[in-house]
């Protein structure tokens, strides 16, 4: 194709425009579309995508604005075997990514996308990761062939035009190429070039393996050029926590899939917290930078969500309800025959006539699942009723406090808050969640992700807590560090804890902390709440629930220590001592 018809807009930066022909020239696309991000332009993009059943449009009146979408049902999940860091040596991806040889990688993926867009428009997506104008914020540009991925880039990130003028002549930006091709899971790759700012990812069109701005470009790349540049890129939701005073704590916090971050992320506060407000400024990523105050602050570089939908309900997350009420795109969730969605958790009965997320008549009790266990919603975050004021905001949060979380039956406890950064950093770097029986079929069993990184972070992780303790000695007032688990149960099996909108109380106690108004005991794992100080107003828990929900048992500590030690072991050399050392008190402290 030799001219290619391309916005005046896009050709200001040179060397966007040339990678931009670059690609057409190897994928040879039909056409080029550059998007602006208008109202108009996604309106009209929503008609292909209905005139090409790639969405069907939801009933008007039950849900305005929404659709739902139908992916591959080979596609419906992150594909981490398929996932590689690019570094120039295999050392740089650590022990715990894949890595591959930059320049075959490139040969390869070349060879695969050759023609690839033969007949198809391909969309040239730019973005802002972060607040327009934040010092926070950078520029990545996506060029995908895919009108699903495009219109999910419009609700993830600040899209269009704003991002090329950030971008202007001259600026630097991440290059993202996605290609479909033809969705097959023999040639799917999700490739990352840290030491080119690029990203290229073939073969899937699911979340987290498409829309690079999420983790390929906000963790993985990410993580890169913030161990470069002195800050930090953590899988992290921020909520801001306002007492009826109206004074507003942000706390960010770290969990592995299936712990109720999204929930957490949206709280909505028992009726004991008359008066208290919740308010969401990310759930997933957090972007962090010391401030001109000596605090951490952070910003959520996206601008929606991309949520699970199993388990959503009235209870379990009320303003995530409200906020899939409108303008949302499903995935792969279960549509009734009033042109609604549905999914097993949603706590309404499904209607005769539901068809399951493959579009087949499906019927209750029949063992299949309606929805798809990893089905999605993805959504503006402007949809939130609970949406902080500063969300939008450059400057970003100042955070208080950092938690970490993880879901274990015993062991470990309700909540824990650490003696210093280091020891923090130490309860990140050991951090587990135990499988349920959905994900694996062996329940109990431990897997350690430090921070909830294990697949997101661009490079060694042992390096990467050595970054955590660079940061900690350079950021003049820190947050403090707590732990927490809402799934510790009892002899009997059930949960001492109830979870959900009660964790509010434990919230409370955190916030108390970082004010030195509450009492903590010390337990050679981390200092616990004094009995009493967790409140149980309203609440049909006792005190003694909460002492055996924070009790520290010696005996599971020894298996634990010992787990961690191995965990630790298998990252390598590259362990900074002072974690290891760490976990060596902890052992004497016994
Ligand atoms: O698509 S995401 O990677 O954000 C969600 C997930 O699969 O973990
Ligand atoms: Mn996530």
């Amino acid at each position: 194709m030799a001219s290619l018809p391309r916005k005046t807009t896009g050709a200001q930066n040179q060397s966007l425009a040339q990678w931009v022909d670059e690609v057409a020239r190897l994928t040879r696309p039909d056409r080029v579309h550059w998007c602006d991000g208008s109202e108009s332009e996604r309106e009209r993009l929503l008609s292909e995508a209905l005139a090409s059943k790639v969405l069907v449009a939801l009933d008007r009146n039950r849900r305005p604005g929404c659709y739902l979408h139908r992916s591959n049902p080979n596609d419906v999940a992150r594909t981490e075997d398929a996932t590689f860091i690019c570094t120039p040596r295999k050392e740089g991806a650590g022990p715990t990514n894949n890595w591959s040889d930059p320049a075959q990688t490139y040969e390869k993926l070349s060879e695969w996308s050759e023609g690839s867009m033969v007949g198809r428009t391909m969309y040239v997506v730019p973005y802002l990761l972060g607040p327009a104008g934040s010092r926070f914020t950078k520029v990545g540009v996506e060029l995908t062939d895919s009108i699903y991925v495009t219109l999910s880039m419009g609700v993830m990130t600040r899209m269009g035009s704003q991002a090329l003028e950030a971008l202007g002549a001259m600026g630097d930006f991440n290059r993202g190429l996605h290609c479909t091709l033809d969705c097959d899971p023999g040639r799917r790759l999700i490739c990352h070039f840290p030491q080119d700012n690029t990203i290229w990812s073939v073969g899937s069109n699911y979340g987290g393996n498409a829309l690079l701005s999420k983790k390929c470009f906000a963790l993985r790349i990410a993580s890169h050029m913030a161990r470069e540049e002195g800050w930090m890129a953590e899988h992290m939701l921020i909520v801001g926590l306002q007492s009826p005073q109206g004074e507003t704590t942000y706390v960010a916090a770290a969990f592995p899939s299936a712990c109720g971050k999204t929930n957490l992320a949206m709280l909505t506060p028992p009726p004991a917290f008359k008066g208290w407000r919740v308010f969401t400024v990310g759930d997933d990523i957090a972007w962090l930078r010391i401030g001109p105050d000596g605090r951490l602050w952070a910003v959520n570089p996206e601008f929606g969500y991309f949520g699970v939908a199993p388990g959503t309900n009235a209870h379990s997350n009320p303003n995530a309800m409200r906020m899939l009420e409108h303008n949302t795109i499903f995935t792969n969730v279960a549509l009734t025959p009033d042109g609604d969605v549905w999914w097993e958790g949603i706590n309404t009965d499904p209607p005769q006539g539901t068809v399951d997320w493959q579009g087949r008549p499906w019927r209750a009790g029949q063992g299949d699942k309606a929805a798809h266990p990893n089905s999605r919603f993805t959504t503006p975050m402007t949809n939130n009723p609970a949406l902080s004021p500063h969300a939008d905001d450059p400057k970003g949060v100042p955070i208080s406090a950092i938690i970490f979380g993880g879901r274990r039956a015993s062991t470990v406890p309700l909540v824990i808050e650490a003696f210093d950064w280091s020891h923090g950093v130490y309860l990140g770097a050991t951090m587990g969640s135990e499988t349920t029986a959905a994900a694996t079929g062996k329940v109990g069993v431990v897997r350690r992700d430090p921070m909830a990184m294990l697949p997101f972070c661009g490079y060694d992780m042992g390096q990467y807590f050595g970054h955590w303790l660079a940061m900690g000695r350079k950021i003049p007032r820190p947050p403090k560090i707590f732990m927490v688990n809402w799934f510790r149960k009892d002899a009997d099996g059930s949960f001492l804890w109830p979870g959900f909108g009660e964790n509010m109380r434990v919230l409370d106690w955190i916030i108390r902390r970082v004010n030195d108004s509450a009492k903590a005991d010390v337990t050679p794992v981390g200092l616990v709440p004094r009995a009493g100080e967790v409140m149980l107003d309203h609440l049909d828990i006792t005190e003694d629930h909460v002492r055996r929900a924070t009790v520290i048992d010696r005996t599971e500590w020894e298996v634990e220590l010992d787990g961690q030690q191995e965990f630790l072991t298998r990252l390598g050399d590259t362990v900074p001592a002072e974690v290891k050392e760490q976990l060596s008190r902890v052992r004497r402290a016994f």
